[in-house]
């Protein structure tokens, strides 16, 4: 268990994961948190971040920090996806290693799974056939995390573990017309059509794919469960084993934003994956179920995106 004087960096604190992982802690009577912005640490540094581990030696270190983005972002910008993401985190687990902290959880993405993995996908269906293409070079870069962190359990005894949320939605998103994912992307298209009077919103793809999705905040507190208490080398999926089509989405976000244009699809754009269900019997064995209903957690969402100053919005 996390002793509550313990230190504890979060890395990514100002983006949506790690901005809930810190709300989940500060809930939970941790205050001795270490935190560093852009600015102030440069993680794709490797001098930069030996310096600051050697500096702070924290305790436990949860790394939510990472390059993220939706289906276009990740199609269009490959080479980024996979320099970052993968400089970023083996600087940080490396870090946390050679310092010796105590406890890691390295977060990934469902999308390390193959395109077409048996549904629900088990954890043990990691490798097993060819990836989406649209966010490979995201997928082999958290996959690579994940690997690392179990290396370095089974060579050095390091207690680092992995887990790999599903898709991922709540206060702090990105809403960025184009970069972000299908959730916030939607509550910006729907909101803006609904204050311009737009009679229709067009949206991505065909609207078949199906998805599953999870609030940021329950996502929060299912990392910190395992922090305290899983200690293996394989990966554990984060999830709400629920899934729904892009269409049903697209109609439960324009009842919360209230709007009632009509809703056009662009086939021209990447449907992605068909379908990427996590298999959370794991989790669920270790005693974590989600609470946060998906129209419950869109309301959230669309509370936090209209309180956000525009500038946020990207
Ligand atoms: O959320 P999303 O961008 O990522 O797209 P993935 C999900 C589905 O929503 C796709 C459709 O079928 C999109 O075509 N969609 C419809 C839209 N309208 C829109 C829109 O306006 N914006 C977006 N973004 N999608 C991501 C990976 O895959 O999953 C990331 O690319 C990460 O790397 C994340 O793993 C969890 O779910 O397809």
């Amino acid at each position: 268990m996390m002793e509550k004087n313990a230190k504890i960096y979060v890395a990514g604190h100002r983006g949506m994961v790690g901005s809930a992982i810190c709300r989940a802690l500060g809930r939970m009577g941790y205050a001795n948190l270490v935190t560093r912005t852009h600015e102030e640490l440069d993680l794709c540094r490797q001098d930069q971040v030996e310096a600051f581990f050697a500096q702070e030696q924290p305790d436990y270190v949860f790394l939510a920090a990472a390059k993220v983005g939706g289906i276009l972002a990740n199609r269009d910008a490959p080479a980024d996806f996979l320099y970052d993401n993968l400089i970023l985190e083996l600087n940080v687990i490396h870090g946390a290693w050679q310092n010796h902290c105590r406890k890691l959880l390295f977060l990934g993405s469902s999308c390390i799974y193959p395109r077409l993995a048996p549904q629900p996908i088990r954890e043990e269906s990691l490798l097993t056939s060819a990836l989406e293409e649209t966010n490979e070079a995201y997928a082999l870069a958290k996959i690579s995390g994940l690997k690392y962190c179990a290396y370095l359990r089974e060579q050095y005894g390091a207690d680092f573990i992995s887990a790999m949320p599903t898709n991922l939605y709540g206060p702090g998103d990105n809403y960025h017309p184009t970069h972000s994912h299908v959730l916030p992307a939607l509550i910006r298209r729907f909101h803006e059509a609904k204050e311009a009077g737009a009679g229709e919103v067009v949206c991505w793809g065909t609207g078949s794919p199906l998805r599953e999705f999870m609030y940021v905040d329950d996502l929060a507190e299912a990392c910190l469960l395992l922090m305290q208490v899983y200690s293996g080398k394989e990966t554990v999926n984060l999830g709400t084993g629920e899934e729904l089509s892009i269409r049903e989405l697209t109609e439960l976000v324009a009842k919360v934003v209230g709007y009632e244009g009509e809703i056009r699809w662009d086939p021209s754009k990447p449907d992605g994956t068909p379908r990427k269900l996590l298999d959370v019997g794991k989790l669920e064995s270790l005693g974590y179920h989600h609470t946060t209903k998906l129209e419950e957690g869109i309301r959230r969402t669309y509370q936090d995106f209209l309180a956000g100053p525009i500038r946020a919005r990207r």
